[in-house]
């Protein structure tokens, strides 16, 4: 222990001669390994080879080196320690005051304050700046599609607005023309209007459907030839003037008529029985079935907006039509006209009515098929065998020659009377009535 005491005494030494301090201690070197002089302070150089100081202790020996700052040498053990602790805090050659204070404008300035929470960090990109503050400007001023004012901002109003999705402007009928319409057309029963098209414009259609009407067959009965025909006998020429009518059937017969008497020459004629036999016609039953458009149409207005920010003349419409509508809009005029320069270009026509004369031509029937003929006969050829003249047709006129005031005159009736039937025809059509014009967007 005191081996190692006094190693470091001589190193201390060996120190203290280094330094150059004061003259009435430093070369004392025996002093100084020996006994030091108490409360008496040397010049030394410390172990960085600064300038600095030791001291002798109340047991004479020597206290380590210590660098010296300057002037701070009190000599006193206490204010060593101090100005040591002293220096290290004043390394930075600031005041403590100034030290702490900077820390808190760094944290304060740039760090929390500043740049951190309110400055660019939560107040600028966060949620007060852009975030928060721009989602609620927009919240506000959402374009409303029904009060006529531009909320959004961007120039369009309402129905002009993109954000309008369910409004569109189109094109307005023309003078002449109504609409726009939504059209549906097809078979089976059109959809109501509704939903912005409230207004039916057009009912009707296309392409009538309408099949001739069914007749019923028609038959003739009651037919009969009879048994009579008549004759027409006279004096004068071509069977004119007065004569004298008798009824015959078929038996060969001697004809002597009050126009015959006194007379050689005289004529006859032919004729059929004032009321000839005859059939009776059936009832015609027509079956027509009703005509209809093989196309049903139906036309659906606009309902009435206000303009609300469509320019140029131009409506607002929905922009889808009603379920089952087709998709292009359309306007109509009465009549058959053709589609006004513009978007309605697409051209059909319709009708709203039918005019329907279908029906059947009664039934009918022809003459009975019977025969008829007249001969003539000398008046004693009684058996009719050797006929002077023979006419098949009524209403012939022939000159023949009475003996003692009588001819002779044979008649034949043949034939089955039947009657052939006439009518029983489809007649008649269906056509459109109250034509209108539509047309449509391409
Ligand atoms: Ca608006
Ligand atoms: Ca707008
Ligand atoms: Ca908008």
């Amino acid at each position: 222990m005191r081996t190692i005491v006094t190693g470091i005494a001589v190193a201390l030494v060996t120190l203290a001669c280094a330094c150059s301090d004061d003259g009435d201690q430093g070369d004392d070197g025996s002093a100084v390994e020996a006994e030091c002089a108490t409360g008496t302070s040397y010049s030394c150089q410390g172990p960085l080879g600064c300038s600095g100081r030791q001291f002798c202790r109340g047991d004479g020996t020597l206290s380590a080196c210590t660098c010296e700052d300057g002037s701070n040498d009190t000599g006193q053990p206490g204010d060593g320690s101090a100005g040591t602790g002293g220096d290290g805090d004043d390394g930075s050659g600031a005041p403590p005051g100034d030290g702490d204070s900077g820390g808190d404008g760094d944290d304060t300035g740039d760090g929390d304050a500043g740049d951190g929470d309110a400055g660019d960090g939560d107040g600028g990109d966060g949620d007060a700046g852009d975030g928060d503050a721009g989602d609620g400007d927009a919240s506000e001023a959402d374009e409303d599609c029904d009060n006529g004012e531009d909320d959004d901002g961007d120039g369009d109003v309402d129905c002009a607005d993109a954000d309008c999705g369910a409004l569109r402007c189109v094109e307005p009928a023309p003078d002449g023309w109504s609409g726009p319409l939504a059209l549906w057309a097809g078979s089976g029963t059109p959809p109501d209007c509704g939903d912005g098209f409230g207004e039916t414009l057009l009912t009707g259609g296309r392409n009538i459907g309408a099949p001739a009407a069914s007749c019923s067959t028609c038959t003739c009965d009651g037919s009969s030839c009879g048994s009579f025909v008549d004759v027409g006998t006279g004096t004068v020429a071509g069977c004119d003037g007065a004569s004298c009518s008798t009824s015959l059937n078929g038996s060969c017969a001697e004809l002597s008529t009050p126009c015959l008497m006194d007379t050689d020459t005289a004529y006859l004629e032919t004729r059929l029985p004032s009321e000839p036999a005859a059939c009776e016609a059936s009832a015609q039953d027509a079956d027509v079935a009703a005509a209809s458009f093989a196309e049903e149409v139906r036309g659906c207005g606009v309902d009435e907006v206000a303009a609300r920010g469509c320019e140029g003349g131009e409506v607002c419409a929905p922009a889808d039509e009603p379920d089952g509508f087709e998709a292009p809009l359309c306007i109509l005029t009465q009549g058959e006209e053709d589609c006004p320069d513009g978007p309605y270009s697409e051209r059909t026509l319709y009708f709203t009515g039918i005019d329907d004369d279908r029906g059947c031509s009664a039934c009918g029937c022809d003459a009975p098929d019977c025969n008829y003929s007249w001969s003539v006969y000398a008046s004693a050829d009684d058996l009719c065998e050797s006929p002077l003249i023979t006419l098949n047709a009524a209403e012939q006129c022939v000159q023949v020659s009475p003996t003692d005031g009588a001819i002779r005159v044979g008649v034949a009736i043949t034939g089955d009377g039947t009657c052939a039937p006439t009518g029983g025809q489809p007649t008649g059509e269906a056509i459109g009535t109250g034509a209108v014009t539509v047309c449509c967007e391409d």
